[in-house]
């Protein structure tokens, strides 16, 4: 059994107490109230996750098991020459709860590369596709191929102990980790290089190796590791974490379960808003003649936006209330190295705009820059124009975080997601208004 395993194991063996107290001891224990907003509005604020791999404060972003953003960059073994930690070391941390070793992370390294070869049939499954479909369809549908190979469905159906799920949930999450740098970069090849794939290098991180089959020089093996890392997770409340959670909880393998997190984060209001920038940036772009903007020029544009009924991508947030950390980093980053890229200047002039229009108009809860707003400008500087692979990439960095929740939840014997409905007329009746709706409609005031 490999180091990390059976660190999983011990830990898991003492954490599983913890949640049996809770539940057996405390479980009537009111963690909050439910208002009628919060459930006709899309549940917001409501406290009924659990999720120990990390939690989104609203003032102070995301912090891994415990640890920031700038902490994670800092603690994290880096491959030599590297200015960005390995992808392997984040889900070690995110795994476990504990900053490993050059050791223990060259161990991954080693097992990811072991198990990154993809069967035969994931590639006709991704040729059978039309051409010009959307790269994101194509992602889920290789994903949720591989279900045939789940370890997890073969040991179920034999018969295997509730306490041990985990084990097998643990070999399919690395199996599947290990793949999709694949499947993504054969995408790629399919839709924007004529088919022309690069193989990987089995001796590479997957940062590396990534940039690599990408065709891409350095610093881009720093920039999928940053892009990795930052995207790994969200805490369980968002729409791809939340899905996996709920389709795991069904016992659905991690195959299934991460397919379905795809379809979630292909959505523009989540995961596609990366490429929705880039896209609503050439519209400037286009509008402007190439030229940059003087900044009248550009408000009057993000107006236009929405007056015209639109949203601005990459700028608000469901729980964030301040500037979203990952933005800080890519614009750090992006400083350093982006800083004369025309497309950047874009990017840093709507930094300083967008939240003083999105104040103005006085809607948006949160009108400063998520991840989404920079991420695609990095990708565009290093050559990936192809802006509808974006969230593909969000959807390989966001799955580390989502393998490591659906092991825990299967470890925790987390049980079936199932909350409660209720109709229209019975929060009315709730609300103490449905008595007076009914005299209204009866003309009889
Ligand atoms: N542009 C225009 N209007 C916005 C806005 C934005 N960027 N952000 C919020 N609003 C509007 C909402 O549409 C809503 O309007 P209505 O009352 O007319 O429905 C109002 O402000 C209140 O919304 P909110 O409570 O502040 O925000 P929500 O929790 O409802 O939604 C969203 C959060 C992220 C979906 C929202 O801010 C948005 O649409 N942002 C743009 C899309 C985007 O960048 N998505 C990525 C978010 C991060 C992420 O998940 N990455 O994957």
């Amino acid at each position: 059994m490999s180091n990390l395993k059976n660190t999983l194991r011990e830990k898991i063996e003492a954490w599983r107490p913890r949640t049996k107290m809770l539940l057996e001891e405390y479980g009537n224990t009111v963690i909050d109230k439910v208002t009628i907003g919060q459930a006709i509005g899309g549940m917001r604020g409501i406290k009924c996750l659990v999720t120990d791999i990390s939690y989104l404060d609203p003032n102070e972003g995301i912090r891994y098991r415990g640890y920031t953003l700038p902490e994670v960059f800092k603690l994290l073994p880096k491959p030599k020459n590297a200015e960005m930690p390995y992808v392997e070391g984040l889900f070690y941390l995110l795994l476990t709860g504990e900053i490993p070793n050059e050791q223990e992370v060259l161990d991954l390294v080693d097992e990811f590369s072991k198990r990154r070869i993809l069967p035969r049939y994931v590639y006709e499954v991704i040729d059978a596709w039309p051409c010009c479909s959307p790269p994101m369809a194509m992602f889920s549908s290789a994903i949720l191929a591989m279900s045939r190979e789940s370890f997890f469905a073969k040991k179920y159906k034999a018969g295997i102990n509730k306490n041990e799920y985990w084990d097998p949930m643990y070999e399919d999450g690395l199996n599947m980790l290990a793949k999709l740098p694949e499947i993504a970069t054969y995408i790629y090849a399919k839709l924007y290089r004529e088919g022309k794939r690069i193989v990987g290098n089995p001796n590479l991180d997957v940062g590396a190796n990534f940039a690599h089959m990408m065709g891409k020089a350095k610093p881009y093996d720093d920039v999928t590791r940053m892009h990795f890392i930052i995207h790994a997770d969200h805490e369980s409340g968002n729409v791809s974490a939340h899905t996996a959670h709920l389709v795991g909880s069904s016992l659905s393998d991690v195959y299934l379960a991460t397919s379905a997190m795809i379809n979630g984060l292909a959505g523009p209001l989540h995961g596609l808003a990366n490429q929705e920038v880039l896209r609503w940036l050439q519209e400037v772009m286009e509008r402007m003649g190439g030229e940059i903007p003087t900044e009248e020029e550009l408000r009057q544009f993000v107006w236009d936006t929405l007056h015209s009924g639109q949203i601005v991508p990459g700028f608000g947030h469901a729980v964030l209330r301040k500037t979203d950390p990952r933005y800080m980093v890519q614009r750090e980053f992006s400083l350093k190295y982006l800083a004369d890229d025309p497309i950047f200047k874009y990017v840093d002039m709507l930094y300083r705009i967008v939240p003083q229009v999105l104040i103005e108009q006085n809607k948006a809860k949160n009108p400063w820059p998520n991840v989404d707003a920079q991420s695609g400008v990095i990708q565009w500087h290093y050559g990936v124009t192809e802006y509808d692979f974006y969230t593909v990439l969000f959807g390989i960095g966001r799955s580390i975080g989502i393998v490591a929740n659906l092991i825990w939840d299967r470890a925790l014997l987390y049980p079936l997601e199932r909350p409660k409905s209720l109709t229209t007329d019975m929060l009315e009746e709730i609300a103490g208004i449905k008595e007076k709706n009914l005299t209204h409609e009866l003309g009889d005031d």
